[in-house]
């Protein structure tokens, strides 16, 4: 049992076979979507440090678990058919076609996605990739669709429960398509929390099914685990991407508390696809996989589904290989504010699964006057015009994702001496010593009464450490003081003495902000802690308050996913600065959840505050630093009602500031953003 490393699986074989016949509905899916993808992997020195691990062959007793034994035995004979027997066969079902060799390439896809599942619930690898063709969220149980054949990722969950007993399985697709196939398969299954986005346009999208809407949450015992959400544009962004991340996906994954995480990965919904004509950048699914990695103790399979744009597709796999592997995730870019349309989806969706969800319990209603009225609109839309072919027609164009760099050191520790240092980061000391304005400042800052020297050369290592870090030598540190607010404070003064540089500082607890702090407009101050602070209208100092304070998980989490996640994506720091104040009363998964979260930002820059009699959390806290997986949280309670309605209270005030908070549309009725 490692637990670290990442494994790629890949077989040339699945490159063999293509369209033998002229089908414009199948003509984007080409041997080279494979070739490509793996290329870039090669090329950009990613294949070689993941650990190869060999593709094999499902099994009839592996297909059987999502396929019936007459679909399957029919497959079986495309082998030996003629051409003209294999264009027949292909006609009774939907956007898909036959190949002599399909069959063998889709019992190996099947296959991949089950050596991956075994891979990681062996602890061979913490997590991995599955290249492969065919894709699978499109199939069923006896029908071949949208090039897919046999449902890879729903093999693969039936899969994992049934060998290794895992109690509940997160799908996460985030192709453009919905994988209508694994919501059948799934519908009724409380074990399965199937999520999916996917282009809709209100119903006029393939698959054009009713079934994709928002309102499909399930059935039975499983009502409330399927969670479909429709975009009814096209051009949704990374923005939009996130949103739905922070506000609808993370909140009730984290409330399933899944034992496995499998990615229905497909790229069709990055800029540049033909299909998904969507806008966000390859550099989001570093996000996408990022935010995911620390669900489930880290084990997360991503498996290939669809993505047509070969330059697209290749620059996506690589983004979300190379976040798997650990490697800091970029800065997010091009991230605006959620368009009408997306906003509309989200409340939707939110409020179709309030019932369902504890962490949603508090989520408004349907929006009063949109659905109908859009179907309306959307068809009078097309008759008068050619508007949205000609966007489809549009080339895009969009700059290669720069090449993602780890600094030498991953983690760096300003620490007392009788305290050891955890292992895989280095003790930190600078060798110069600071220099003598820097020194004097603090010493007229801090120490006016008495000389503590001990504490001058901590808070000089600590400035030492974050100009480390702005170099990217470092990545992230931990200094344990004697007193966090004074390291908050120096620290905070002299880094927002350089230009261009954004702190976030996140204070988990109780304690004084310096009000100079908040207020000086270049530090962005979130605060969680249980103390009622006095309504102040400042946009840069943001206190969550909690009845229960930070020992209140589920309180906690809310204001984490529906807060801090939101606002850090928005402001965009270059530093983020993590206080735990003392007698925080956070929880060590918790605190350890909200590090791996925070490293969402700033590439990873995150420097942590500790007091110090919070020493015994140093081994934890370095393990979250250095990207280790986090076991998952303990079962989360509803959230207190006061707590929630201080919480949307906040919301409301805050909002127009900062747009990623908004989590419903304006109640203006129509959507005509893009
Ligand atoms: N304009 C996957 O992405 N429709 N399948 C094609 C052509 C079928 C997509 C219409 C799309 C199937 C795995
Ligand atoms: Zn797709």
């Amino acid at each position: 049992m490692t637990m670290t490393g990442t494994a790629l699986i890949y077989d040339e074989e699945m490159t063999k076979y293509k369209l033998l016949w002229v089908d414009p509905a199948c003509k984007i899916e080409v041997p080279e979507r494979l070739t490509v993808s793996h290329e870039a992997l090669v090329k950009n020195g990613l294949a070689d440090r993941c650990v190869s691990i060999p593709v094999r062959e499902a099994t009839d007793a592996d297909i059987l678990l999502v396929h019936s034994e007459e679909y399957l035995e029919a497959v079986k004979k495309t082998p030996y058919m003629t051409l003209e027997d294999l264009k027949e066969f292909t006609l009774q079902y939907g956007d898909v076609y036959f190949h002599p060799n399909i069959y063998h390439c889709a019992k190996l896809a099947a296959g991949a996605a089950l050596q991956l599942v075994d891979g990681v619930m062996t602890g061979k690898v913490r997590n991995g990739m599955a290249l492969v063709r065919p894709p699978g969220h499109h199939s069923m149980r006896s029908a071949a669709n949208g090039f897919c054949v046999f449902n890879n990722v729903a093999i693969a969950a039936r899969y994992a429960k049934q060998k290794y007993g895992v109690q509940r399985v997160l799908i996460v697709d985030w192709d453009i398509h919905h994988g209508q196939g694994v919501q059948y398969c799934f519908e009724d299954d409380p074990s399965v929390l199937y999520f999916s986005w996917h282009r809709y346009e209100h119903q006029k999208f393939w698959p054009q099914l009713r079934e994709s809407d928002y309102d499909s949450v399930g059935k039975e015992k499983g009502i409330g685990f399927n969670i479909n959400v429709p975009w009814n544009k096209v051009g949704m962004e990374n923005g939009d991407y996130l949103s739905v991340f922070c506000h609808i996906l993370l909140p009730v994954a984290y409330e399933f508390r899944p034992d496995l995480v499998l990615v229905c990965a497909g790229f069709d919904s990055a800029i540049g696809d033909p299909e998904g004509e969507m806008c966000a950048t390859p550099d989001v699914f570093a996000h996408l996989t990022h935010l995911l990695m620390n669900l489930a103790g880290g084990k997360l399979c991503a498996v290939l589904e669809g993505g047509y744009n070969l330059t697209s597709l290749a620059q996506s796999v690589c983004q979300t290989v190379q976040t798997l592997l650990g490697d800091p995730v970029p800065r997010p870019t091009n991230l605006n504010s959620p368009c009408i349309s997306a906003l509309e989806s989200l409340q939707c969706v939110r409020s179709a699964h309030k019932a369902y969800w504890s962490c949603l319990k508090h989520a408004a209603d349907l929006p009063t006057s949109i659905s109908t009225k859009c179907i309306k609109l959307a068809t009078e839309e097309e008759k008068t015009g050619k508007g949205e072919e000609e966007k489809g027609a549009e080339e895009k164009v969009w700059p290669e994702p720069p090449k993602r760099v780890t600094p030498p050191v991953r983690c760096a520790l300003v620490l007392p001496d009788d305290v050891a240092c955890p292992d895989g980061c280095e003790r930190f000391s600078s060798s110069e010593d600071l220099d003598p304005l820097s020194a004097s400042k603090l010493r007229e800052s801090f120490f006016k009464d008495g000389n503590d020297s001990a504490a001058l050369t901590t808070l000089s290592n600590l400035i030492a450490l974050t100009e480390k870090m702005e170099k990217n030598e470092i990545c992230s540190g931990l200094a344990l003081v004697c007193d966090v607010t004074m390291a908050m404070t120096s620290v905070v003064q002299h880094v927002t003495a350089f230009p261009s540089k954004r702190i976030l500082v996140v204070c988990v607890g109780e304690g004084n902000v310096p009000s100079h702090i908040a207020k000086d407009r270049e530090t962005l101050v979130v605060q969680i802690g249980s103390v009622e602070a006095e309504e102040q209208s400042c946009k840069y100092y943001i206190p969550v308050c909690l009845k229960k304070g930070c020992s209140d998980s589920s309180g906690f989490m809310q204001a984490v996913f529906g807060f801090l996640l939101p606002l850090g994506y928005e402001y965009d720091p270059s530093l983020v600065v993590l206080v735990r104040m003392p007698d925080s009363g956070v929880c060590d998964s918790m605190w350890q959840h909200l590090i791996g979260l925070l490293q969402s930002f700033a590439l990873g820059h995150t420097l942590v505050l500790m007091q110090e009699e919070d020493k015994p959390c140093v081994g934890l806290t370095a393990s979250s630093l250095l990207g280790h997986p986090v076991s998952s949280l303990e079962q989360l309670q509803s959230p207190l009602t006061e707590d929630v309605e201080a919480i949307e209270r906040l919301r409301h005030r805050l909002q127009a500031d900062w747009k990623l908070l908004q989590t419903t549309a304006p109640e203006t009725g129509r959507s005509d953003k893009h």
